[in-house]
């Protein structure tokens, strides 16, 4: 009886991580006004790179086979390898699944053509409607590339945004690869040379500054190797230091860095072939001590790293970490990684971040990780009951609402 008119705090704190909605601070999930660039529906969520990983490990067929496929044989394999053959409990599988049940679809007759027609009535704006609600995601932000020659047309053009859609400026191409990024340039009519010599800087503030206004971008960002380090006389880091950060300060956007990431180990399986290693968490706090007036948002892709990274950001206030980036995106790595970030940083975190690339995938992401946060929480919060004291139901909405994202705007606002 008791039970029934006092929820407990387990309950009530369920309750609240599963009806607060998320601004989801990272994805490669595209506005519907992207048309064909946006991936949805089933046989987007089976081709996903991180089950092509797992669905070449079962198979001794060339790559090239596989590769010459169209979408839906690709799936077909996939299927065929992951869902048939053996069970589907792996992470990436399990979360194709969730989606399904989610979506309301019964998959139990493992029959890939029937599923396929659930899809069929929709189109991509009013399957983004409906993904966002069975989510609970208030707000998407994109990964989005000047560099990129199918994306870039839509923003030259210009389209009517969908409301929960924010941008990102994305800036791989031109730290990383700048030779290549400065012929680009030029041609878009920026005094741009090689060598960062004349305008070259000022330039390339003025290419940043376009296209954070084109975008209405929230932060930009960037991808690095583990080996990146600062500071250092490189010309990754000269772009950083006298382009994007003086520009970042100019135009209040924060600087993001997802540091780790090991392109291309295994050629043969194209963009499910990247792979990790540990990066230099010494290299950010310098970084952060250096420029105190820029903003900078982190997450490490390495397990070992992410100690270290929490004690970074107790020392730099202008640090903000986040998310159980793609090989950490499992449920036993990010109940550690959340347990120990809030342990070290109290509420001053955003615990998750989902990576999608299918619409879809919102709903398992988040399904997935929201009862892990859940439990984390309803721990911590017991643990302060035992000092006798109590959070309200609406102090758990507030901290929720800030690890859910309210934090992360809160600290990227201008
Ligand atoms: O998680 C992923 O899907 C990766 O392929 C990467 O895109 C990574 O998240 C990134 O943003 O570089
Ligand atoms: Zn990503």
């Amino acid at each position: 009886m008791s039970a029934q008119s006092h929820p407990t705090l387990c309950q009530v704190v369920n309750e609240v991580v599963e009806t607060t909605s998320v601004f989801d601070i990272h994805t490669h999930l595209f506005d519907p006004a992207f048309g064909s660039l946006v991936s949805w529906g089933i046989d987007d969520l089976l081709t996903y790179h991180y089950l092509i990983a797992e669905a070449f490990r079962c198979s001794t067929e060339p790559a090239e086979v596989f590769w010459s496929l169209d979408k839906s044989q690709q799936a077909d394999w996939i299927w065929q390898h992951l869902f048939l053959e053996r069970s589907p409990i792996s992470e990436a599988c399990r979360g194709v699944l969730t989606t399904l049940r989610l979506l309301g679809i019964d998959a139990r007759k493992r029959d890939l053509p029937t599923l396929r027609k659930h899809f069929a009535k929709w189109t991509p704006e009013s399957y983004t409607d409906h993904i966002l609600q069975i989510a609970n995601v208030r707000k998407v932000c994109m990964t989005n590339l000047p560099f990129d020659d199918q994306e870039r047309p839509y923003w030259e053009k210009g389209f009517t945004r969908h409301p929960s859609f924010v941008a990102a400026l994305r800036l791989d191409p031109l730290l990383l690869e700048w030779e290549k990024t400065a012929g680009q340039l030029h041609g878009w009519g920026y005094d741009v040379r090689a060598d960062l010599s004349g305008q070259t800087l000022g330039e390339v503030r003025r290419f940043l500054g376009d296209w954070a206004l084109k975008m209405d971008s929230q932060y930009c960002m960037v991808s690095l190797p583990p080996e990146w380090r600062f500071p250092e006389n490189t010309v990754t880091n000269r772009l950083l230091q006298e382009a994007i950060l003086p520009f970042g300060r100019d135009h209040g956007q924060a600087f993001a860095m997802m540091i780790g990431v090991r392109r291309g180990v295994n050629p043969e399986l194209r963009m499910a072939g990247d792979s990790l290693a540990p990066a230099d968490v010494p290299s950010v706090e310098a970084l952060c001590a250096a420029y105190p007036k820029n903003k900078f948002i982190c997450t490490m892709l390495a397990r070992e790293n992410q100690h270290a990274l929490c004690v970074a950001a107790r020392k730099f206030r202008n640090l903000h970490i986040f998310g159980c980036w793609w090989f950490l995106n499992n449920p036993s790595l990010i109940e550690e990684i959340t347990r120990m970030r809030i342990e070290l940083l109290g509420l001053g975190v955003t615990p998750q971040h989902s990576d999608c690339r299918v619409m879809d995938q919102l709903a398992y992401k988040w399904s997935h990780s929201r009862p892990i946060l859940a439990k984390v929480l309803s721990e911590k919060y017991s643990d302060l009951s035992d000092t006798g004291w109590h959070v309200t139901r609406a102090e758990i909405e507030r901290d929720v609402h800030q690890l859910l994202g309210g934090g992360f705007e809160a600290f990227i606002k201008h």
